[in-house]
């Protein structure tokens, strides 16, 4: 950092010229004695800053003239004169000192000056009207030469009022405690750009900045705040002064952006950076790109009238909303007409040799400088700096309509007031926010062709609190390689269709690779690189963005073919209890007798209890259902069974191997044998359920596995050794029924049930390898009722092949159901065998 050194260079430099600059500074036009003075910091002149970084000063008069300088000085003249016509300050009149900053090291001289002015305050009263003290600073133009000027005005809280320096920093109130300004801060002009890109989708670009303040601290802030908005950089360069020894720099530049395959350009700029650059792009073919433009440039003639600039593609600009300051044009073309008269008296002057007011007023003016709207727009902003100065001494001053009050005013008495300054303009609110900055937003422009003729055109606007783009896109006219008339791309990859991840395949975001997310995975957007799982409860198809909730799979009481089941479930009841009732008031008759009596009512019960336990298999499961399901089924089933076995067995017995039966058989018989052997069977049956329910107890459990889009709601543990115990067991009193049965098939009608309880078995073991089939392959509602509709079927096959044929006689042929019946049965079986 050399500024402390310049400094005090400078302090010598300013007690030396302190006598001169006086002298000069009554120059023609650039000062205008009044009650209050204003410091104008314009550049005049345009000198060659970098000299090899020496903090050198060279006169400004020396460089080019910068007429856009020239209107804004002229805006300054014309701004404090309306203001002494009006009635802003009644009685009281503005004054200024125009200072050329045509360098950095100009402008802090500059300021060192006024500051030298403000400090011999008490020499100053020598003149007799008017104060050379300044209530406040407008200016300096650019951030570069406001640095240094602001950080040393803010020491001595001199109010200071720039139109046109933008960088962020400035907003910074502890550095730079009475800074202010009538352009918007470059925070806004970088929000703006970023909403542009978002709005076209461009995500990849190439980022170029000016070699200086404005540029640096731009193209920094876009750098930082693009990746939060999916917005990547491929290429970030600096654009240098143009000379000869940069040209292959900026050349390589060229290149680097075109291997970068971007298709748009984001150039926050200087325009006298920038229109170095132009001419290395147009050399090189980088055309047909979109260029993003900074308010510096965009506007500016600098750049358009560069030639070959209408093959760089399509220009997107931002620019300093636009207004029109009523009778500027007039007051310019006066002093233009004046300054021919002056024609002669120019060259007393010519010879002063002095650094900050080297020319006057008319010498400039002759030169006729073509007003443009980017002069017109900067000027706006110099004339609304001018009338907040007169705002904020309107009331430090407690003016009225006819007159202020006389006093002197320090400038530290005046911050205060600008800070609280609020008017309108031009139907524009000015006032500056917290930070000093002004709440304006942009205008969008872009740039027409026709022919060679350039003109802009606005698309739209930018407003920053709260940040809202309008732009209407139909009004760009898109140069395009591709398509004509259609908004380029300008992306590293395609985005991935929905429910894809991106893979990434380098280091910047906005280049991937896409793969689809697998089934029971989904993509959150807010994380687009990986497919997160779904919960168990939820499931998704590949290639999703959300999880589905399952179907839940139950066999609810209101469902149609539930309904139709209980229906069928009653009607079994109804069967094995109206039978139980006939068989009950026949009991004594050889039919029930044969069908083995009081047993056929626990067969009957048995039956009735099995068909009830198919009640646990609707609704949601419960605890109570699952522990009573299987074992309710199985227990009653079996007694069944073993009733039916140890019937056929004793049917066998009697007609089959009467002469050979050991006697061990008759005390079987006698001592109610058949009636414990069932109860045996039946007890042992129930404790293997028991167990098998005491050791693992089956509780309502979720299958979250067999369908991915479901859930089946059912009891845990169904298979288990214990269920294949249990159905071990059946089977084999299966087969005992079975084979006994068969073995009486020759038997006499009414005790030969072989065809009957094999019919049964075989409907019985068909409808639950049916169901077994069907629960490997499904499970749901359907399943869950044909389980029901095979328990209730197998009941319905006992009772229609064991009981229905002896109700059959009981109720239909009581002519049968006689002891001579039967005997005469038995004695035809007798003599048929011999
Ligand atoms: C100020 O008043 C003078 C005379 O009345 C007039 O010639 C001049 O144009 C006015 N200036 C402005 C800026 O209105
Ligand atoms: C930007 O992308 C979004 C979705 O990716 C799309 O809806 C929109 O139309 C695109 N805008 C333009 C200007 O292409
Ligand atoms: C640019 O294009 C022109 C014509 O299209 C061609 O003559 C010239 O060689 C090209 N220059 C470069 C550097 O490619
Ligand atoms: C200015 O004066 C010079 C001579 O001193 C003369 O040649 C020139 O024509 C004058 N220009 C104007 C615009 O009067
Ligand atoms: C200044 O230039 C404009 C055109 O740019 C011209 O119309 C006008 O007459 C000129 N004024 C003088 C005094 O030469
Ligand atoms: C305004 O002027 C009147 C007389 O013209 C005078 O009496 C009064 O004191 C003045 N007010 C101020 C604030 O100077
Ligand atoms: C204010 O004006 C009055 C006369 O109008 C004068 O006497 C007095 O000195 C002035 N005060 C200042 C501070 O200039
Ligand atoms: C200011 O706005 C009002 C209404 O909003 C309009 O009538 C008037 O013409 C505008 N004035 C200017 C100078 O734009
Ligand atoms: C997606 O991720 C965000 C942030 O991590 C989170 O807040 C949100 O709940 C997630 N969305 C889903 C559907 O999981
Ligand atoms: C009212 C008033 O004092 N107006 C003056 C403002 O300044 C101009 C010079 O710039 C004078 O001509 C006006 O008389």
């Amino acid at each position: 950092m050399w500024v402390p050194e310049i400094l005090a260079l400078f302090w010598f430099l300013v007690q030396f010229t302190n006598a001169e600059l006086d002298y000069v500074s009554n120059k023609q036009g650039l000062y205008l004695r009044g009650d209050h003075s204003l410091a104008g910091l314009f550049p005049l002149f345009k000198t060659d800053d970098d000299s090899n970084g020496q903090p050198a000063l060279e006169p400004c008069n020396k460089g080019k003239p910068n007429k856009h300088g020239f209107h804004l000085m002229q805006a300054m003249r014309f701004t404090v004169e309306q203001i002494n016509n009006s009635s802003l300050l009644p009685g009281v009149t503005l004054g200024y000192q125009i200072y050329d900053i045509c360098s950095i090291s100009a402008s802090i001289l500059a300021t060192l000056d006024l500051l030298v002015h403000q400090q011999g305050g008490g020499e100053a009263e020598v003149n007799q009207k008017g104060s050379r003290e300044f209530v406040a600073v407008i200016g300096p133009d650019s951030s570069s030469n406001s640095f240094t000027p602001a950080a040393l005005l803010g020491a001595y809280l001199m109010p200071q009022i720039s139109y046109e320096a933008s960088n962020e920093l400035l907003s910074d109130k502890n550095l730079y405690p009475s800074f202010f300004r009538t352009i918007p801060s470059d925070k806004n002009q970088v929000t703006a750009m970023i909403q542009i890109l978002i709005r076209f989708n461009w995500t990849w670009i190439a980022l170029l900045g000016s070699d200086n303040d404005y540029g640096l601290q731009g193209m920094q802030s876009l750098a930082k705040q693009a990746p939060s908005h999916g917005i990547c950089i491929a290429y970030q360069g600096i654009i240098p002064s143009a000379s000869d020894k940069t040209a292959q720099q900026m050349r390589n530049m060229v290149d680097s952006i075109l291997t970068t395959k971007v298709n748009t350009i984001v150039a926050f700029s200087s325009k006298s950076k920038l229109s170095g650059f132009v001419p290395y792009v147009i050399e090189k073919n980088l055309t047909n790109k979109v260029w993003l433009g900074t308010e510096d440039w965009s506007v500016a003639t600098l750049i358009s009238t560069i030639s070959g600039v209408q093959k760089i593609g399509t220009v997107i600009g931002i620019s300093v909303k636009n207004a029109d300051v009523q009778g500027f044009a007039e007051f310019e073309k006066r002093d233009v007409e004046k300054s021919m008269q002056y024609n002669g008296s120019k060259d007393g002057e010519s010879s002063e040799n002095v650094c900050l007011q080297s020319t006057d007023l008319y010498s400039m003016a002759i030169n006729n400088y073509s007003l443009e709207t980017y002069d017109l727009t900067s000027s706006f902003n110099v004339y609304k700096a001018v009338y907040a100065v007169a705002h904020a001494l309107h009331t430090l001053l407690e003016c009225d309509s006819k007159n202020c009050s006389n006093r002197t005013v320090q400038p530290w008495e005046l911050l205060p007031w600008l800070k609280r300054v609020r008017f309108s303009v031009d139907n524009t609110s000015v006032y500056f926010d917290h930070n000093g900055d002004p709440p304006t937003g942009y205008d969008i422009v872009t740039w027409i062709w026709r022919g060679n003729a350039w003109s802009l055109r606005l698309l739209g606007s930018f407003s920053p609190d709260p940040i809202s783009l309008t732009i209407n896109e139909d009004l760009i006219e898109w140069h395009n390689t591709e398509a004509v008339d259609k908004v380029p791309l300008s992306i590293c990859s395609t985005p991935c269709p929905t429910g894809h991840k991106k893979i990434l395949t380098g280091q910047h975001s906005c280049c991937f690779d896409c793969q689809a997310c697998p089934a029971a995975h989904f993509l959150n957007i807010s994380d687009p690189t990986d497919c997160q799982p779904c919960p168990a409860v939820k499931w998704a198809p590949e290639k999703s963005e959300h999880c589905l909730d399952r179907t839940v799979l139950l066999l609810s009481w209101d469902d149609p073919l539930a309904i139709a089941l209980l229906f069928f479930m009653a009607c079994c009841l109804f069967m094995t209890i109206s039978s139980a009732i006939i068989l009950l008031l026949h009991i004594t008759t050889p039919v029930a007798k044969s069908a083995g009596g009081r047993t056929c009512l626990l067969m009957l019960a048995a039956l009735t209890l099995a068909a009830l336990s198919s009640l646990c298999h609707f609704g949601h499961p419960s605890q109570l259902g699952c522990l009573l399901k299987h074992p309710l089924f199985i227990f009653s089933f079996t007694v069944c069974l073993a009733a039916i076995t140890v019937r056929a067995f004793q049917v066998v017995c009697i007609f089959k191997f009467a002469s050979k039966l050991p006697p061990t058989y008759d005390r079987w018989a006698k001592n109610n044998g058949p009636e414990w052997t069932i109860f045996i069977v039946s007890f042992a049956i129930l404790v293997i359920s028991i167990l098998r329910v005491g050791v693992d107890p089956p509780k309502p459990s979720k299958d979250f596995a067999f369908y991915y889009h479901s859930i089946v709601l059912e009891c845990s543990n169904t298979l288990s050794i214990g269920s294949v115990v249990e159905v071990a067991y059946v089977s084999i009193l299966s087969m005992l029924c079975f084979f006994f049965s068969y073995l009486g098939k020759d038997l006499p009608a009414n005790y030969n049930e072989a065809k009957c309880v094999t019919f049964s078995l075989m409907v019985y073991m068909i409808s639950w390898i049916s169901f077994f089939t069907l629960h490997l392959i499904s499970r749901g509602p359907f399943t869950m009722a044909a389980h029901v509709f095979a328990i209730l079927f197998s009941v319905l096959a006992f009772y229609g092949g064991y009981f229905l044929p002896k109700i059959y006689i009981i109720v239909l042929k009581p002519e049968l159901n006689t002891t001579a019946h039967f005997q005469n049965c038995i004695q035809m079986y007798t003599m048929s065998k011999q």
